[in-house]
């Protein structure tokens, strides 16, 4: 891909070149998942953790038709102040390249973009997953993740979802499930979800070895390594679910589906807790970007 398509910044460029460890970083969460000015705020937040673990972030996004990873200051504002900024899923990637769009990456066309990059480790808050209901809605970030050789860090899948059918769905497609310090899946603004994962891990080093061993094992699918909210910031679980069920059934009475529906459960659910999903959403965002620089510094 020439440098017209696909755009690596000078310091995440070097970084690749010289076998550094680099994180990537989405951001549909930005512009879609997080209210303004937080969601700035927690892109730069999330950025500098990464620094301090001695990792170079690589915010990717699609900005004029350009597939970026590594975003100027600027283009990170242009993303988190809110205008008429596309989510630009998988199977919107050509489109956007095609028709010159700018906008924001989920975590499925974020994997794409990262590993066309050649970057192995990228952290985010929660993926996407087999939503409730009986459509089937799933996420494009699932089939993403059972095709491609990454890292990725996160607290499980977000609450909203049918969380035995994601893991059910993980499970089929053969993508290893790792808990970061913790016994079960994290269920995103709860540490628990009751839900299994495949092995505990407590340090980097164990990480790095079983993504080296998929690698030399020739296993093309993603690394799933979960670790749950920091214990301060989860949700009492009466509140979680309050705000859930009213969140499920406003969407469900305004018929809200499609590429919509996961920012208006997240914005719904923000406002029910006054803040508390908000701060959750956060800690365990900063907590990952924490974890993944770590994991990057290993492999
Ligand atoms: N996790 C968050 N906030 C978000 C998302 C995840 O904490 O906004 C975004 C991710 O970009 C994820 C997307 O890829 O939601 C999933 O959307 P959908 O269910 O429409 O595939
Ligand atoms: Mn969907």
């Amino acid at each position: 891909m020439n440098e017209d398509t696909l755009y690596i910044a000078p310091e995440v460029a070097s970084a690749i070149e010289s076998n550094k460890p680099v994180v990537a970083l989405e951001s549909t969460v930005i512009a879609h998942g997080l209210p303004r000015p937080l969601n700035l705020e927690t892109a730069r937040r999330m950025e500098a953790i990464i620094r301090e673990g001695g990792a170079t972030p690589a915010t990717i996004a699609i900005i004029d038709g350009k597939l970026c990873a590594g975003l100027t200051d600027d283009q990170l504002n242009l993303l988190a102040e809110g205008g008429d900024v596309k989510k630009i899923s998988t199977r919107d990637v050509a489109l956007a390249v095609a028709r010159q769009w700018t906008g924001a990456t989920t975590v499925a066309s974020t994997i794409w973009i990262a590993r066309k990059a050649g970057i192995k480790v990228f952290a985010t808050g929660g993926i996407g997953g087999v939503h409730r209901g009986a459509l089937p809605d799933v996420s494009a970030d699932l089939p993403e993740l059972a095709r491609s050789r990454i890292i990725v860090v996160c607290s499980g899948a977000k609450i909203v979802l049918d969380l035995p059918a994601t893991r059910e769905w993980l499970e089929t497609h053969g993508v290893t499930v790792l808990g970061y310090e913790c016994d079960e899946l994290p269920a995103f603004y709860s540490r628990k979800s009751g839900l299994p994962i495949d092995a505990r891990v407590d340090s980097p080093g164990e990480v790095a070895e079983i993504f080296r061993t998929q690698q030399r094992l020739e296993i093309s699918r993603a690394l799933l390594v979960t670790a749950p909210v920091p214990g301060e910031f989860e949700l009492p679980s009466e509140q979680l679910k309050f705000v859930l069920d009213n969140a499920l059934a406003d969407a469900a009475r305004k018929n809200i589906g499609g590429r919509e529906l996961t920012p208006f459960l997240l914005n719904e659910m923000a406002q029910l807790s006054r803040g508390n999903t908000l701060r959750a959403n956060v800690a365990l965002l900063e907590n990952n970007a924490r974890i993944a620089a770590q994991i990057a510094a290993a492999i």
